[in-house]
């Protein structure tokens, strides 16, 4: 679910103002690997180009509730002009309709693997649930038709607060028809959008695995240790870890470890975190964990730490 603590993950290694700033130079950096690879391999450097225009494909974020609650309002309004010039990691955002929840003889729309916004009105039904239930943990819910609530905008907060615990999930007052409420949607909605766009970056690593290995089967000379090259740099290991820091299984941990670090000491007690004993007993340790790990210990070097003198290794 999404309970709203879990924003801005993405910057727990790196600390950055904006995604932007976050993701400019290792997408670079995944451009120029695919430039050098044209010289020696022509299959690797298009595999690598398209992992580039993977994280720029269009981000679609399904509008989801039962008929009639103003799925296609909220859908116009997010179409609008403030919100439809917004980018995520250079992907532009497509909102999308979706068939509405709880129709006799149909079955529910899948939501399971797309950011969501949850459209409802006061009075919750259990088909609204449902689809907060369908939507792992990307799902805003907006509740829509504020201006029918109580005698003001205070009384449509109280009753979405009231609401987002009912569901499990951050929900915030909209009239959809006026745009009223649409600055805190919107502001909301950001940084789930974000969130997806890094599940995007967490698929590149295992790619560009296969491609190695694709490389090395066709017996072309270099291209696999370009790409190894690549994975090891520090860019290309931070960039893969703030991909799998977001992953679910990781929630527990992200919540209770160390804040970004900004300076060397806040480094090693990161990556000492990361690298500690209940970790390594994670079953993600191999993967998502160890790579955190790596990535902190990265950090440390290079905000200053003193490899030689400790005992991390990455
Ligand atoms: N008062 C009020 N009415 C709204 C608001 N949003 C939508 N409506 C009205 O609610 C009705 C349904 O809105 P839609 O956006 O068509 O809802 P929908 O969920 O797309 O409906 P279907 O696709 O027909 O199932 C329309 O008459 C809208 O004008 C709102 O914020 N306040
Ligand atoms: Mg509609």
């Amino acid at each position: 679910m999404n309970t709203g603590e879990n924003v801005k993950v993405w910057a727990r290694i790196v600390p950055a103002v904006s995604l932007d700033d976050a993701c400019a130079p290792p997408m670079d950096e995944l451009r120029r690997l695919a430039y050098r690879l044209m010289s020696i391999d022509q299959h690797a450097a298009e595999a690598v180009h398209s992992i580039v225009g993977s994280l720029t494909a269009p981000l679609q974020v399904l509008v989801a509730g039962r008929s009639g609650v103003g799925r296609s309002a909220v859908t116009a309004l997010l179409e609008s002009d403030v919100f439809a010039s917004h980018r995520v990691g250079g992907a532009p955002v497509i909102p999308t309709e979706t068939r509405a929840f709880d129709v006799p003889g149909a079955i529910d729309p899948d939501l399971s693997s797309h950011c969501v916004v949850v459209v409802v009105v006061d009075a919750l039904r259990d088909a609204d649930r449902r689809a907060v239930g369908r939507t792992s943990d990307h799902c805003l819910a907006v509740l829509n038709k504020a201006d029918h609530i109580g005698d003001g905008w205070e009384d449509a907060l109280t009753r979405a607060a009231e609401i987002s615990g009912e569901l499990s999930a951050v929900t915030v007052p909209l009239v959809a028809l006026t745009g009223q409420g649409r600055e805190a949607f919107f502001g909301e909605l950001s940084p789930l959008l974000e969130m997806w766009w890094w599940r995007r970056v967490d698929g590149i690593r295992s790619i560009l695995e296969r491609v190695a290995a694709g490389a090395e089967a066709a017996e072309v000379a270099g291209a696999r240790d370009e790409i190894e090259q690549y994975l090891r740099t520090d860019s290309g290991l931070i960039f893969a870890a703030t991909g799998a820091l977001v992953r679910p299984e990781l929630r527990g941990f992200v919540a209770s470890a160390p804040p970004a670090p900004t300076t060397v000491e806040e480094a090693r007690r990161c990556a000492q975190w990361w690298g500690g004993p209940t970790q390594r007993e994670h079953r993600a340790w191999a993967d998502a964990i160890s790579l955190v790990h790596r990535a902190y210990v990265r950090r440390w070097v290079l905000l200053g730490g003193e490899r030689e003198r400790s005992e991390m290794s990455a």
